[in-house]
């Protein structure tokens, strides 16, 4: 049995995996839970964080307005589910993770520079004033996701260096800092290997930690004769030396199947940048940009996902 390390959060937005179903990860059957409908002048609300917070749930969501300016802003809940979001911008770009180290909520999020994409990294106690620190890297980049503590004495970021454009490739990386200023000793974590992920991959939510190691999960995109398809998949990384990939799911978890999904302004994506993870039940909640248009929720749990990936495992070749 494999534990999640963490808090209880016995609040977690969940449903019971249906009867008979065969897969290790369900969606919630009223997806999806945001729409444009949550915020006046949005075009699309999609690809989000998400942190237990007091009673209920905070939220940064990336809001793409009528003007197409891409915002992020915040939002809350009480349920996980029902979301009230706030219309001030707090930062311009887009894909924001979450994660608390030590007191305060950090996020990392796509800036946008006059010369590319970088990591932007900001943090609060309160999601009402926001501190911002200096950029992660130099452009470009995307996908910077922060461990949600410590290893070794240092913080460490996963991230996806890229083109100015719709990247045709793409490897995850991680970095380490002693004070989130200065950042070094990067190392590789991974590249795309099967067909399903084959163009590039990306670090999804912030990893959850494990018995088994640090669970990612990603997503990794395919390019057909109709363009890119973004699936989430899952990767099992050493707890000490994170860069390297202890078990790796060979399939993807969770594709575009559903109409929300396959339809929208960039059809067929599945962008995973949020997961609520409960050590007392093993639950897993994790929220995904559907087709950058919406914001859809799906359930797991830790036995589910490490007992997949240990069965169709990439590295071991199982
Ligand atoms: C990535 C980012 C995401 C988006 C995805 C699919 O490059 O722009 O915000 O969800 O493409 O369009």
């Amino acid at each position: 049995m494999a534990e999640i390390i963490g808090d209880n959060i016995p609040n977690i937005p969940w449903r019971d995996k249906p009867e008979g179903y065969m897969y290790p990860v369900w969606r919630y059957s009223e997806n999806p839970v945001i729409t444009r409908d949550n915020l006046f002048m949005a075009n699309s609300i999609f690809n989000c964080a998400v942190v237990p917070f007091g009673e209920g749930f905070k939220g940064v969501f990336r809001a793409d307005m009528r003007s197409r300016d891409q915002t992020l802003v915040t939002g809350s809940s009480l349920d996980g589910i029902h979301w009230t979001l706030d219309k001030k911008v707090i930062f311009r770009g887009y894909d924001p993770r979450l994660c608390k180290i030590d007191e305060k909520y950090y996020l990392s999020w796509v800036n946008l520079t006059p010369h590319g994409t970088t990591i932007g990294i900001a943090y609060t106690e309160d999601f009402a004033d926001w501190t911002q620190l200096e950029d992660a890297c130099y452009p470009v980049a995307r996908n910077g996701v922060l461990f949600p503590r410590k290893i070794n004495g240092e913080y460490v970021l996963l991230i996806r260096p890229c083109d100015r454009g719709h990247t045709p490739y793409g490897d995850i990386f991680l970095s380490h800092s002693k004070d989130l200023t200065y950042w070094g000793k990067h190392r590789f974590v991974m590249s795309p290997v099967k067909n399903w992920e084959m163009t590039k991959v990306g670090a999804g939510p912030t990893p959850i930690e494990t018995s088994e190691g640090w669970l990612l999960f990603y997503h990794g995109v395919l390019t057909s004769c109709n363009g890119f398809t973004y699936s989430m998949g899952a990767a099992l990384l050493d707890i000490n030396e994170p860069w390297k990939v202890i078990h790796r799911a060979d399939s993807y978890l969770l594709a575009p199947h559903e109409t929300y999904e396959l339809v929208g302004d960039v059809p067929n994506v599945v962008f995973p940048c949020a997961a609520l993870a409960d050590a007392g039940t093993g639950r897993i909640s994790v929220y995904y940009g559907a087709a950058d248009t919406s914001v859809g929720l799906a359930f797991t749990t830790i036995d589910d996902v490490v007992d997949y990936i240990k069965e169709n495992d990439l590295i071991t070749g199982k």
